[in-house]
C-alpha cells in the first residue's frame, strides 16, 4: 500500500488525536471476546508445582479491562469451562439485562457456549469483573479481572499500578486449590480464607519506584472472604475514591485501611522512602505485618515534594438522596456458627437450624435462609430508600447491592461516601441510604461468597 500525503496527513491527525485521549478510548476496537479457559501457570514459588486455576483469558487476575468514561464496553463471553458460568461487572451502574447473575438476570451460560455483553460505563473509577454463577466456587477458582474505566481527563500522576489482593487456599503438596468449596465449616464460620495471599497473582510484587514520584495505586479485593488491613509505610497518601466513586475531598490516609471483600479504595501516594529503601503496602496481620506490596526505591522523580491532591472529577449521579419521605427497610442477618437463630425459613417451611446445616444453609436474612421468589422490597423509580442493616451474627458481611451505588447514614444523619459493598461488624447495625434510579431486578448479598450461597442472598425490583 502506497501512503499518500493526504494519508499520512489523516494518520498523523489520528495519532495526535490518540495520544491526547484516555487509552481506554479504543478498547471496544479491540476482538471483543473474554474467554474463561482452565490454565495451569506457576502460582506459588518456582520449587512447588504448577496450579490449575480458572482464569479470563487464562491468566490470574484476568486480563485488565480499560475503557473511557461514557463509552460502550462490549465483550462476547466464551466459556471454556467444565461448568455453566456468566460475568457480572461488579460496581458497574449497568443496564440489568447486562448485570451477568446467573437466575437472576440471565441463565448460566452452559460449557461451550457464549454471551455477548455490551453496556456503558457511566462512571469512571476502578471496578472489576467476576464470576456469578457458583462464584463461591469460580471465584476462589481464579474468575474475576480489573475493570478500570478512565476519566476524560486523568488526574496528575506519575503513572498508575492496579493491585488485585486475593488469596488462595492451596495443597502445599501438590500445588492445588483445595476443592472443599462448600464446606460447613466455611460456610457457617467467616468463609473461604486462603492461606496463601497474593497480588496480581504473586506473592511478592515488587515494583520500582522513584523517590518523590506520585502513584495512583488501584487496590481490588478480589478474595472470597478476607479483609484486608493496611497501612502504609514510606509513603504518604490519601483515599481519592472507594468503590469507584471519587471523594469530594482526598483524605489523607492515618490509620489503617480496611479493604472489605469486594471493595476497591484508590490511593494517591507518594514516595517518600530514601533512594535504597522500599516502602511498602502493608498487610497488617493478627500476629505479624507482612507487605502486601513492596516499593523498592532507586532515582529520584524530583528534589521536592509535590502539593496534596485535588480530588477525582465527580461521576455523574452523585447526588445526596434525599431522605425526607423515605421509604424504611429492614434486612436482619442471622446465623453463622456461635449465632442464635434457632430455625429459619427454607423451601417455605420452618426448619430448626440442624435440619438448614444438613440442607448447606447457615445464614438468614430477616428469617429466610433462601433467595425468595418474591423480592425483600418493590421500589420505583425516583423513590429514596433508607435501609437498616441488622447483623445479628459475630462474623462481619460485606454486603454488596448491585446496579446503584448507596451512601452510610451515620447516627448523626451525615451522609458518607458513595459506595457498593459495606462492611457490617459482627453484632453492628448500620444504615444505608440510596435513590432508586436504576430499573431492574437487583441482587443484594453477603459478598463473603460462601455466605452468599448458604443463606445471605436477596434482591429488590425497580419499576
Ligand atoms: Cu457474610
Amino acid at each position: 500500500m502506497i501512503a499518500t500525503r493526504r494519508d499520512a496527513l489523516k494518520l498523523a491527525g489520528l495519532a495526535g488525536l490518540g495520544a491526547g485521549l484516555p487509552r481506554g478510548l479504543f478498547a471496544a476496537e479491540e476482538k471483543p471476546e473474554l474467554a474463561a479457559q482452565v490454565a495451569r501457570l506457576q502460582l506459588l514459588p518456582e520449587s512447588y508445582p504448577q496450579t490449575e486455576v480458572w482464569g479470563y483469558g487464562g491468566t490470574i487476575p484476568g486480563r485488565e479491562i480499560r475503557v473511557g468514561q461514557g463509552q460502550r464496553l462490549r465483550r462476547r463471553f466464551v466459556n471454556d469451562l467444565p461448568q455453566a458460568s456468566s460475568i457480572h461487572w461488579h460496581g458497574i451502574r449497568i443496564d440489568n439485562a447486562m448485570d451477568g447473575v446467573s437466575g437472576l438476570t440471565q441463565d448460566a451460560v452452559a460449557p461451550g457456549g457464549t454471551f455477548d455483553y455490551d453496556f456503558v460505563t457511566p462512571d469512571a473509577g476502578t471496578y472489576w469483573y467476576h464470576a456469578h454463577n457458583r462464584s463461591w466456587e469460580q471465584v476462589a477458582r481464579g474468575l474475576h479481572g480489573p475493570l478500570i474505566v478512565d476519566e476524560a481527563e486523568a488526574p496528575d500522576v506519575d503513572r498508575e499500578e492496579v493491585l488485585v489482593l486475593d488469596d488462595w487456599l492451596l495443597n502445599p503438596e501438590t500445588g492445588q486449590i483445595d476443592d472443599s468449596f462448600g464446606h460447613p465449616m466455611m460456610m457457617s464460620h467467616g468463609g473461604r480464607t486462603g492461606n496463601y495471599v497474593t497480588t496480581n497473582g504473586r506473592y511478592n510484587l515488587s515494583l520500582p519506584v522513584r523517590r518523590h514520584e506520585r502513584l495512583r495505586l488501584r487496590l481490588i479485593n478480589a478474595s472470597n472472604a478476607r479483609i484486608f488491613p493496611l497501612k502504609l509505610s514510606g509513603l504518604e497518601g490519601w483515599i481519592v475514591a472507594l468503590d469507584g466513586m471519587p471523594l469530594a475531598t482526598p483524605a489523607p490516609v492515618e490509620h489503617v485501611l480496611v479493604l472489605g471483600p469486594a471493595q476497591r479504595t484508590d490511593l494517591i501516594v507518594d514516595v517518600l522512602a530514601e533512594e535504597g529503601e522500599t516502602a511498602d503496602l502493608v498487610h497488617v496481620g493478627d500476629a505479624e505485618n507482612f507487605s502486601q506490596v513492596v516499593f523498592t526505591v532507586s532515582g529520584t522523580a524530583s528534589q521536592t515534594r509535590r502539593a496534596a491532591p485535588v480530588a477525582l472529577p465527580p461521576n455523574p449521579k452523585m447526588d445526596l438522596p434525599d431522605l425526607a419521605g423515605a421509604t424504611p427497610l429492614r434486612l436482619v442477618m442471622s446465623g453463622g456458627a456461635m449465632g442464635r437463630m434457632d430455625s429459619a425459613i427454607l423451601n417455605g417451611e420452618r426448619m430448626a437450624f440442624r435440619e438448614l446445616a444438613a440442607a448447606g444453609r447457615f445464614w438468614a436474612f430477616n428469617g429466610v435462609a433462601e433467595m425468595t421468589d418474591t423480592p425483600l422490597a418493590d421500589l420505583g423509580l425516583g423513590e429514596t430508600v433508607l435501609l437498616e442493616i441488622v447483623n445479628d451474627t459475630v462474623f462481619p458481611h460485606a454486603m454488596h447491592l448491585h446496579g446503584m451505588h448507596f451512601r452510610e447514614v451515620s447516627e448523626d444523619g451525615a451522609l458518607g461516601p458513595l459506595r457498593d459493598t459495606i462492611l457490617v461488624g459482627g453484632r453492628e447495625t448500620r444504615e444505608i441510604a440510596f435513590t432508586v434510579d436504576n430499573p431492574g431486578d437487583w441482587l443484594f448479598h453477603c459478598h463473603m461468597l460462601g455466605h452468599a450461597a448458604s443463606g445471605m442472598t436477596t434482591w429488590v425490583r425497580v419499576t
